[in-house]
């Protein structure tokens, strides 16, 4: 138990939220992480909006705990699906990879607490203008899409900046990151990389090893000349698209060569071929265990180091 602005709001234990991550956020993971008393994610990305309502409906079998849902905002579906989560009476919604003031009024009406993850101060300050509860500040330690400042420097400036509490993402994988995230003004943490490992996670275990195996600077970002920046682990994958990159090639057919690699990574395991996305955080996980384990190890560590 740590109480904190952002545990009160969302009625959990602690002060860790799952990231909403395209492929490995599925029910598993998120009643998982709910169950051991954080804040589990469905995490929306590219799928249709009846197989996300189909995944709320499956988390709510497997717990009564607060859950959420991450709605990618580049998603031709994104329009559907927030309105799937009023429909299916969902209590958080954290958004990603835009921003979501359309949909804040439609929201706010249906009493979802609305928390944007943003990758600078600008936004952060619109989005609580805009009426949001809360937001994610994430660094660009993250996996997966990303923004250029840094958590240590992006946390303390959108803390200054606003009022509503802010949870750090983007490089924490442990107690250490935790306490430090605090020190930063963050009221919460949000982790993708440490979940990708969990027991629970569906993950396919070439990419669970992987990520296992990973170095401190075994990532790469991809995408960064047309501004859609990705960090992933090096590979072949990653390889190629630089070098296709450097030759000036078109967005679009960037895209043809990953269309489809998250999933065959995350699926079938071609870690070769297909996109690992993790942070930069990979290098320090170093196990799988399950999401209970993982939780109240790193807040055993945390609470000691912050003197709670
Ligand atoms: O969204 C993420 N991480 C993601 S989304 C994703 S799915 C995907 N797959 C392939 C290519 C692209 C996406 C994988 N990982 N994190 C949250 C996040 N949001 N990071 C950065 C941002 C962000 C960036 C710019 C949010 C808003 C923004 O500008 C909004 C605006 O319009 O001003």
């Amino acid at each position: 138990m740590m109480k904190t602005r952002i545990t009160e709001l969302l009625g959990i234990e602690y002060p860790i939220i799952q990231g909403g991550m395209a492929w490995v956020a599925e029910y598993n993971l998120a009643a998982a992480v709910s169950e051991a008393g954080g804040l589990g994610l469905i995490g929306a990305a590219n799928a249709p909006a009846e197989v996300i309502r189909e995944e709320i409906r499956k988390t709510k079998e497997l717990t009564k705990k607060p859950f959420g849902v991450n709605i990618m905002l580049m998603s031709p579906y994104a329009d559907e699906i927030a309105k799937v989560v009023v429909e299916e009476h969902i209590k958080v919604v954290t958004t990603g990879a835009g921003n979501p003031g359309k949909y804040m009024k439609m929201w706010k009406d249906a009493g979802i607490k609305v928390i944007p993850v943003v990758a600078s101060v600008a936004l952060a300050k619109m989005m609580e203008k805009a009426g949001a509860d809360a937001v994610v500040a994430e660094g660009t330690e993250a996996g997966g899409h990303i923004g250029e400042a840094t958590t240590m420097t992006l946390v303390p400036q959108v803390a200054d900046a606003v009022s509503i509490p802010v949870i750090a993402a983007g490089g924490i994988a442990d107690g250490r990151g935790i306490a430090a995230a605090f020190m930063l003004g963050a009221e919460a943490v949000q982790m993708g990389t440490k979940f990708v490992v969990a027991k629970e996670s569906i993950v396919h275990d070439n990419y669970k090893q992987r990520v296992i195996k990973a170095k401190d600077i075994d990532s790469a970002v991809t995408g960064r000349s047309h501004g859609h920046p990705v960090r992933s682990l090096r590979n072949q994958m990653t390889r190629e698209y630089t070098r296709l990159e450097a030759e000036g090639k078109s967005f679009e057919e960037l895209e043809y060569l990953t269309l489809g690699a998250l999933r065959n990574a995350v699926m079938e395991g071609d870690v070769t071929n297909g996109t690992v996305m993790a942070g930069q955080i990979a290098g320090m996980i170093t196990k799988e265990q399950t999401c209970k384990e993982m939780i109240e190890e790193m807040m055993e560590q945390a609470t000691k180091l912050l003197g709670r």
